[in-house]
């Protein structure tokens, strides 16, 4: 077992929060696999390589990717599943004009690893809109992958028309209630969970309390030492609540892990690396095979940035987790599509300048409301009894107008410049909110 130092304080936020970038540092390698990890990641960032995080008892510890092809079989033979997440396929704006060859990308990295992943699992956002052209893009381009199974879970992006009725049509056989299920593999036991559907005015990720109940049962019956794996979209830890990146009631879930001696929880929806060690629970979020968001708080609010072409491929990516059976102990390797060390820090800044200073100049009618950056403009709007309200999104993201109390029917998914209009007759005031981004709220006042 390694002894873990990363806590260079500056690279960690005040969640706790760490985006292992190539400053985390391991001063002290006890382990016997003849591995040295001793000043690794400190120089990782020149090295060009990935890297490997296992976990023994909650403490990380790790070993660089580029030692993968030098492994012995029984190492090679650990590795046994990988994580692709937030695929969006359907996504063309500027950040990345084809989703569709950078799933691809991620698909071949997968195909080239020294032994094929017994399955993959998708943690969500497979599409942009939920449209059924594109799941069966992801479909096609998913059925090249080396493995024997891909296993899913939702994003809010697939569930966004219909509350995941057509998702569950497609992948919820088998599942319960909204999707949720588990299985086991190589002694390992695995939850899928759904964290973007019911979503409230105002709050993050939803479980909800009959998807709690299951999953007490679910692993009710489970020896302490059984390793666990969650995956969920929306991250099960607070990571930054303001851009509603976390979920309400994961405590409770979580709750229901803590006796477990090692329990992995990997969520995507941030589309950067970020985690986190809680007890015996490490939380880690994966890359986007689609588009990188800025780091939180960095910009104006989340959404796709758009980085210099080359460097596209160095914030894209997928995750390999790898098992030793005789330790217990999952390690889970971030590699990017362009093999370099992950970008993040390198573009975010001036991506982010980019991103602020290309604000759009919303010229808005009376009775209009904008959408952009996250944002509803002017956040309370009155009219006079019987006018039109019309919502346009500006924004690069789709988005929702749901009325918190029903008082008119939800607009379909309105993409960039796309309308909504609805006509209010009844003096009052109506709020409402983005079901796909809760966070985002407004109100409508009618004299
Ligand atoms: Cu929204």
């Amino acid at each position: 077992m390694s002894k873990h130092q990363d806590r260079d304080d500056e690279r960690f936020d005040a969640q706790g929060n760490t985006r292992p970038t190539g400053s985390n540092y391991i001063a002290d390698d006890q382990s016997d696999d003849g591995i040295d990890r001793r000043g690794f990641l400190r120089c990782m960032a020149w090295a060009g390589t990935g890297m490997v995080w296992g976990l023994s008892g909650g403490i990380p510890t790790s070993f660089p990717v580029s030692r993968l092809p030098f492994l012995t079989d029984a190492q090679r033979k650990s590795i046994f599943f990988a994580q692709i997440s937030d695929s969006h396929i359907g996504f063309s704006k500027d950040a990345n004009k084809d989703v569709t060859a950078t799933l691809q990308q991620a698909v071949a990295k997968l195909n080239a690893l020294p032994q094929n992943p017994a399955f993959v699992l998708h943690t969500g956002d497979i599409t942009q809109l939920s449209k059924p052209d594109e799941f069966d893009t992801a479909n096609e381009v998913l059925k090249g992958l080396k493995t024997d199974r891909v296993f899913y879970i939702p994003g809010e992006h697939d569930v966004a028309t219909d509350n995941g009725a057509a998702y569950l049509q497609r992948y919820g056989k088998g599942a319960n209630g909204g999707g949720w299920y588990s299985f086991d593999h190589s002694g390992v036991h695995f939850v899928g969970l759904v964290n973007v559907l019911n979503l409230k005015a105002g709050g993050l990720g939803t479980l909800g309390g009959d998807q709690i109940a299951w999953l007490e049962r679910d692993v009710r019956g489970l020896s302490s030492s059984t390793p666990v794996v969650v995956f969920a979209h929306v991250p099960l830890w607070t990571v930054y609540p303001e851009w509603g990146w976390g979920t309400d009631d994961s405590e409770q879930a979580l709750a229901h892990l803590k006796r477990f001696g090692s329990v992995t929880v990997l969520n995507g929806h941030i589309h950067q690396i970020m985690q986190k060690v809680e007890g015996h629970i490490s939380f880690h979020t994966a890359m986007s095979t689609a588009f990188p968001q800025p780091a939180p708080g960095t910009a104006p609010s989340p959404g796709p940035m758009t980085v210099e072409p080359q460097r596209l491929a160095s914030v894209l990516g997928v995750a390999d987790v790898t098992f030793v059976p005789t330790r217990g102990t999952l390690a889970i390797v971030d590699s990017t599509l362009s093999g370099q060390p992950p970008a993040f820090d390198a573009v975010t800044h001036d991506a982010m300048m980019q991103k602020t200073t290309a604000r759009k100049q919303l010229a808005l009618g009376p009775g209009q409301v904008g959408i952009d950056n996250f944002n509803f403009t002017p956040s309370v709007l009155t009219v006079k009894a019987g006018s039109t309200v019309t919502w346009i999104n500006k924004d690069d993201v789709p988005h929702l107008v749901v009325s918190v109390k029903g008082a008119w029917k939800q607009s379909p998914v309105l993409d960039t410049d796309q309308r909504y209009t609805v006509t209010l007759t009844k003096p009052g005031t109506y709020d409402y909110f983005c079901a796909l981004h809760p966070k985002m709220q407004g109100k409508v006042v009618v004299q």
